[in-house]
């Protein structure tokens, strides 16, 4: 059988066993291994989408257009399910997320237009505060929980995307 180490889920893992067990799965093994695209690796799939765990640090705007180069944009954190999924990858480091008060104070809006007060939300204990009345930005942070910093912090940041075709 077919195993596959982390970071690769065990869905593909799955998948892939049945087939060689003709079991009479017929997709390509190369795409259920790589469902993000066999030449783009360090995308990794989560429930339907592939994830951009940087290698980089940068301010807020420009991970929002380094993101955009590449067919994507910064996450969207709307379920526990997700929350899970990029705490376990960001531990101990800080990952921009695509959420900003930076049209109106207080007024938090995902990138994407998903309704922010209708949404998952997952701050930390006396987060949002921006602080120096200059906080506009939200980011993952050390302990997976979200804060908001100034958005010319540099950090790493998290890009997501749909499964290609
Ligand atoms: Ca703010
Ligand atoms: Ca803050």
């Amino acid at each position: 059988c077919f195993t596959i180490s982390w970071p690769a889920l065990p869905l593909p893992t799955c998948l892939v066993c049945e087939e060689e067990e003709g079991l009479g799965f017929r997709a390509p093994v190369r795409e259920l291994v790589f469902p993000c695209g066999p030449e783009a690796r360090e995308w990794e799939y989560f429930d339907g989408k592939c994830y951009y765990f940087s290698i980089d640090r940068m301010s807020w705007y420009k991970a929002k257009t380094q993101c955009e180069e590449m067919h994507s944009r910064l996450a969207i954190i709307n379920s526990f399910a997700k929350q899970n999924f990029v705490m376990f990858r960001t531990r101990n480091e800080r990952f921009w997320i695509g959420l900003t008060d930076g049209n109106s104070e207080g007024e938090w809006e995902w990138i994407d237009g998903t309704d922010y007060k209708s949404t998952f939300t997952f701050w930390k204990e006396g987060e949002p505060n921006n602080s120096g009345n200059n906080e506009d930005c939200a980011h993952v942070w050390t302990s997976g929980q979200w804060n908001d910093v100034y958005c010319t912090f540099e950090c790493y940041y998290l890009c997501e995307k749909p499964v290609p075709n």
